[in-house]
């Protein structure tokens, strides 16, 4: 059994106001029951909105840079706080503790790129068609954002959106996925304490937190005063978040299921190749959205490298996941082992021949699901290669011609992440150009994972088409105004219209 109680203290986090019966975090480690928390109810969610949108009001007229302010104090809580949070991560995930930290990291660096944004919310100045006047545009704070977010990174995606939205001018009511909400009041409260060092400007309320199941998320989305709703996890839930925001036409970020690729060519440096495939397939014991998923391995390299791989596999570390010796924790819970033995019945029906994928460590106890990660060579890209199953299984195969890799590689539902090791300079540009890899990011000798915060985050087709974290992803946090101003003293009319009155 794990206990939180000392990692609470060393957060100095009290959960009193947050317990409850009805909602259970349990730590996938030993499957032990951590704490019983309290679901809110939809009229708590609603008068949660509601707090989000009276602190909005103030907060838009605070000027931005002093709002990055409240962010940088806010990194500073995350600085001190670093190790707890990333245990915390780990005992409520699974993920091993270097990966926990990493997390943590993500948070602090994307905290720094808002404060630093904070002073280049830039508009443009654009030429007019009249005399004496002037074009420009300015950025506005947009409203209440809403963030839904999934298990598998349970702090580091509601801090993409919050510490944009925060400098953006905008409130944030952030609903966890309901297997991590220790994460979440953990953050919450880290939150609480950089506004109370901040002092008045920070309005109470500017964070929210609902804790629940679907409805509550449902909610979210569906609140007319929630002008942005940014949501992380399965396309199904994205479907139903897309369509709540567009019955009502607010926007929406959304970062769905990915079902990524590598490409290894026959220049490839297959000592990088071979390290970059295993973290990214089964880093997160595979349960990340830019979890590698599939392989195109070169016929001149496909047994040397799958040989390596087989090897590889075999000595994985799979184990509890504090210790450091360990490189694969266990899969959030039952049902993530399940639908990882279903796609692997699947994919052995459909010609598939499989290495590793089944359960191990049983002296984890009967709740407790860690697991081979499993490598399987597929004869074709049958349908169970085009969905994504959350699990680490890696599909493998053989390629002739680049032309026919990036077809396979294209040929799925999902668009996020994609990678290829190669040294021709041809290759690495014909998989970057626009009849290239169809993803909303494609890595050159760099897996499909672990991205940094500096870039715009997102994909294409299923995987929604949002773009959260870096570059100029803010723009969806903030409403643009045109501005035209005429400093004439006449009135001239666009298009040279005639208008005498
Ligand atoms: C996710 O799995 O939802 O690029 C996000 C990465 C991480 C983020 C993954 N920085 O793998």
């Amino acid at each position: 059994m794990e206990t939180i109680a000392p990692l609470l203290a060393r957060l100095g986090i009290e959960l009193k106001r947050y317990e409850g019966a009805d909602l259970p975090s349990c730590s996938p480690i030993d499957g032990a029951l951590l704490t019983r928390l309290r679901s809110d109810t939809p009229e708590l969610v609603a008068a949660r909105i509601g707090q989000a949108q009276v602190a909005q009001a103030r907060w838009r007229m605070v000027p931005a840079p002093r709002r990055g302010e409240l962010v940088r104090l806010f990194g500073e809580e995350l600085r001190a706080h670093k190790a707890a949070l990333g245990e915390l991560v780990t005992l409520e995930t699974g993920k091993i503790l270097q990966e926990g930290l990493g997390e943590v990291q993500e948070m602090i660096d994307i905290c720094d790129f808002a404060v630093g944004l904070s002073r280049q919310l830039y508009g443009l100045t654009i030429a007019s068609e009249r005399p004496g006047h002037r074009l420009m545009e300015a950025w506005h704070p947009l409203g209440v954002v809403g963030v839904i977010s999934a298990f598998n990174f349970p702090v580091a995606v509601w801090s993409w959106n919050a510490a944009l939205a925060f400098v953006c001018g905008d409130s944030v009511v952030w609903k966890p996925s309901e297997k991590t909400p220790l994460c979440a009041i953990a953050v919450q409260e880290l939150f609480a304490r950089a506004c109370a060092r901040f002092g008045s400007d920070a309005p109470a309320g500017l964070s929210q937190l609902v804790l629940g199941n679907a409805a509550c998320g449902a909610a979210v989305a569906e609140d007319a005063r929630v002008a942005l709703v940014s949501a992380t996890g399965s396309t199904r839930m994205g479907r139903e978040v897309a369509q709540a925001c567009a019955r009502r036409l607010a926007r929406s970020i959304l970062e769905l299921g990915g079902n990524n690729a590598m490409i290894v060519a026959p220049s490839a440096d297959l000592d990088m190749a071979l390290r970059a495939i295993v973290f990214s397939a089964v880093g997160t014991a595979g349960q990340r959205c830019t979890s590698l998923r599939r392989l195109f391995i070169h016929e001149h390299v496909y047994d040397a490298l799958l040989a390596r791989l087989k090897k590889l596999y075999l000595a994985l570390p799979v184990g509890h996941p504090m210790d450091p010796h360990t490189l694969v924790g266990p899969l959030i819970d039952r049902a993530a082992f399940e639908a990882m033995q279903a796609a692997l019945a699947a994919a052995r029906a459909e010609g598939g021949q499989l290495l590793g994928g089944e359960r191990i460590a049983p002296d984890a106890g009967p709740y407790a699901y860690y697991v081979r990660p499993a490598l399987v060579e597929m004869p074709d890209q049958t349908p169970v290669m085009r969905r994504e199953t959350f699990a680490p299984i890696l599909y493998l195969m053989r390629y002739r011609s680049l032309e026919q890799a990036l077809a396979w590689h294209n040929a799925v539902p999902q668009g996020l992440s994609s990678s290829i090791f190669t040294r021709d300079l041809l290759e690495a540009e014909i998989f970057m150009s626009a009849g290239g890899s169809d993803c909303g990011i494609a890595n050159v000798n760099v897996g499909p994972s672990g991205a940094e915060i500096g870039g715009a985050f997102g994909g294409e087709k299923e995987t929604g088409g949002g773009r959260e974290s870096g570059s100029d992803a803010w723009k969806a946090y903030m409403r643009r105004a045109t501005n035209t101003i005429n400093y004439s003293g006449t009135l001239p009319l666009a298009q040279g219209i005639r208008f005498d009155v």
